[in-house]
């Protein structure tokens, strides 16, 4: 089986996610390290343009965003599930809100901090990733921000003082997506303390820490680009014969995400879902690369 390539950085919170993921499927897996900030050339050019991390690869065959790296790695790997019986919607919303809400609460309460000490080149990279807010600026968010994470932290508090995750007995991708935020909350110690003020999520957040990343190794950067470069995409071409704005493989489209790092990425379309488009492009040092984003957070529209 070719291997399970994730492109990310050791302090990135979505990345812990899809770490988490991997530990409780026991997958193994090759971590490539890429820059926090741009440029990324070692990246771009498996991406087609989008910079965000993480990014998985197998072979020639790329996905970006969470939204379809968990769907590929739950469809490879369905066991242990991370959908307790009955729970896939609620755990598609739980991810939602995370990604969203819990998410970009915790970022203006660790970076009014923070801010000072992360450097003006982090500051202005992410100033232009986000079309021009001023990163430094969060700081004025930050009194209303605590406020939204101390209720979600006290919210998720409540639920796992009577059960050890939050669907109930097993691990599932509510937990994984919550312990992100909450993760990203000890960069800064009192963000960090709001969390720690909750036994109870505090028990759960130690036990999901303890469960590591899953079988992995490093990979150079390089080293993942080659296997691009020798591989042929996998994806077979697929209609989506629901779908309500009747693209259809063969058509020219970009994608964009709709919030931030708006970098478009053009392709043709192979195949598509409710959930997913996969499109196709002809790089110039790679060769033929397929492109997976999902349909939900990003635009798709003619280039
Ligand atoms: N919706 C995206 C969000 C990804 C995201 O915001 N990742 C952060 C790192 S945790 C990022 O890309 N920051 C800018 C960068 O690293 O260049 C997903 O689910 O993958």
């Amino acid at each position: 089986m070719a291997e399970i390539i994730l492109h990310q950085y050791v302090t990135s919170p979505f990345s812990e996610k899809i770490r988490k993921i991997f530990a409780h499927k026991k997958v193994s897996w090759r971590s490539v390290e890429q820059p926090a900030i741009m440029p990324k050339p070692k990246l771009i050019p498996l991406t087609g343009g989008y910079r965000r991390i993480p990014v998985l690869q197998i072979g020639a065959d790329v996905w970006c965003d969470t939204g379809s790296i968990i769907r590929k790695i739950d469809e490879m790997f369905p066991e242990p599930s991370i959908y307790p019986h009955g729970m896939q919607a609620a755990c598609l919303m739980i991810n939602l809100f995370a990604d969203r809400r819990f998410f970009f609460s915790t970022t203006p309460v660790i970076f009014e901090k923070l801010a000072p000490l992360v450097g003006k080149e982090f500051l202005d990279d992410r100033s232009k990733m986000m079309r021009g807010a001023n990163f430094e600026e969060l700081t004025l968010l930050a009194p209303d921000a605590r406020n939204y994470v101390r209720a979600y932290l006290d919210n998720l508090d409540r639920t796992l003082a009577d059960q050890p995750f939050i669907l109930g007995s097993s691990f599932s991708l509510a937990d994984a997506a919550c312990f992100h935020c909450v993760w990203f909350l000890r960069v800064e110690p009192s963000a960090f303390a709001m969390a720690q003020k909750c036994a109870s999520l505090m028990r759960w957040f130690k036990r999901i820490d303890a469960m590591g990343y899953g079988d992995v190794k490093p990979m150079d950067p390089d080293e993942a680009l080659k296997i691009a470069k020798e591989s042929t995409p996998a994806t077979k071409p697929s209609a989506d014969s629901g779908d309500p704005n009747q693209l259809k493989p063969g058509a020219r489209v970009s994608v964009i995400p709709e919030d931030y790092g708006f970098d478009p990425v053009t392709g043709t379309v192979v195949a598509s879902t409710a959930y997913e488009i996969a499109i196709e492009r002809e790089d110039s040092q790679l060769g033929r690369i397929v492109n997976h984003f999902p349909k939900l957070g990003f635009r798709i529209a003619p280039p």
